[in-house]
């Protein structure tokens, strides 16, 4: 005959273990690996239950009762457990989420122009000021709308493959945003006022005031009447909106869609600095867009973006302005 006393404290030495086991206990893992353990089937509990079968047939029911006073307790153990890790659990998360609005928040880096392009706008918002209209055009170019239209003599040495670059297909990279103005009178009629911005390409050698790709900006006017003191006049109002007040002087000039032609400088810092070339448009670049150079003058402006970037901001190499070194751009 088994033991009626031996099996209750079996079943209260599994009720203590039980007990320590959950106390200890750290995780909900570990907490249903546990529960698993003491309130399976397979558990301690049914196997001393296995036992009472030895027993005599009237104590049986109060082991039973006691097995199930063990099974409760520990059950209860298991709950009030459970309760706790998950308030635990929540407990850290909050914390670990909590924001503190008085942290300094995560910096964003704030973007800017190139220096290039604030030049580019400079120079637009000013002639777009004075009424003209801003035009682009292909960078491919044509011999025709790149030298001929434009008054070039067959043999002139821009022409030269030394100083232009040419294309497999007899197409080649425009040397100036000219063409994009013969284009512009072609499709129309006058009166015109118009600014051009554009990439434009030499077969240069690169240095620190040489590049073989470069921006111009040239504008052009047509109409009745222009004459070189509307010329004058116009520069004079770009120089000064661009520069402040800075003296500018004229010196006579060549290029072949423009007769008569100058140079224009400015003083600035102490030193005169050749800006931009300038000019009454050609009769025959007017004729060849089919102006009739009797009716209409023009007068037309061009200069390099990067010079005058490097002149309103002292930069000393044009190299700078193509390599992308932050350190360099962040100044801007
Ligand atoms: C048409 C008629 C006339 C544009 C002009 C210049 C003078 C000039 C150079 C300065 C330095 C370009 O960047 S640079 O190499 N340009 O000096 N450009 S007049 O004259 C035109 C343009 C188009 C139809």
């Amino acid at each position: 005959m088994a033991d009626q006393n031996d099996l209750e404290s079996q079943l209260d030495a599994i009720r203590q273990e039980a007990t320590q086991a959950i106390a200890q206990s750290d995780s909900l893992d570990q907490l249903e690996q546990l529960r698993v353990k003491y309130m399976g089937k397979k558990g301690p509990i049914p196997q001393v239950l296995g036992g009472m079968g030895k027993l005599d047939p009237a104590e049986r029911p109060k082991i039973g009762a006691r097995a199930n006073e063990v099974k409760e307790a520990i059950q209860l153990e298991l709950d009030r457990k459970k309760t706790d890790l998950q308030k635990a659990a929540i407990e850290a998360q909050l914390a670990a989420e909590t924001i503190d609005v008085t942290m300094p928040g995560v910096g964003r880096p704030q973007g800017r122009l190139h220096p290039l392009n604030s030049t580019i706008d400079q120079v637009l918002d000013i002639f777009v000021g004075l009424g003209y209209t801003v035009a682009e055009g292909p960078e491919m170019e044509t011999d025709y709308y790149n030298f001929e239209a434009l008054n070039f003599l067959p043999d002139h040495p821009a022409r030269d493959m030394q100083d232009t670059l040419y294309l497999p297909d007899g197409n080649l990279l425009r040397t100036h945003t000219s063409p994009v103005q013969i284009r512009y009178m072609e499709a129309n009629d006058p009166p015109i006022r118009v600014a051009v911005p554009g990439k434009t390409y030499r077969r240069d050698t690169v240095d620190a005031t040489h590049s073989a790709v470069f921006h111009q900006i040239e504008i052009l006017a047509v109409d009745e009447g222009l004459t070189f003191t509307d010329l004058k006049g116009t520069i004079k109002v770009f120089l000064q909106e661009l520069f402040g007040e800075v003296e500018i002087r004229f010196r006579p000039s060549f290029f072949p869609f423009t007769e008569p032609s100058a140079e224009v400088d400015v003083k600035w810092k102490g030193r005169w600095l050749e800006i931009l070339g300038c000019g009454m448009v050609d009769p025959n670049v007017l004729k060849a867009v089919g102006y009739d150079p009797e009716v209409y003058t023009g007068f037309a402006a061009g200069f390099g973006v990067e010079r005058l970037a490097m002149v309103l901001h002292q930069i000393d190499d044009i190299r700078r302005l193509y390599n992308s070194d932050l350190r360099f751009l962040k100044q801007f």
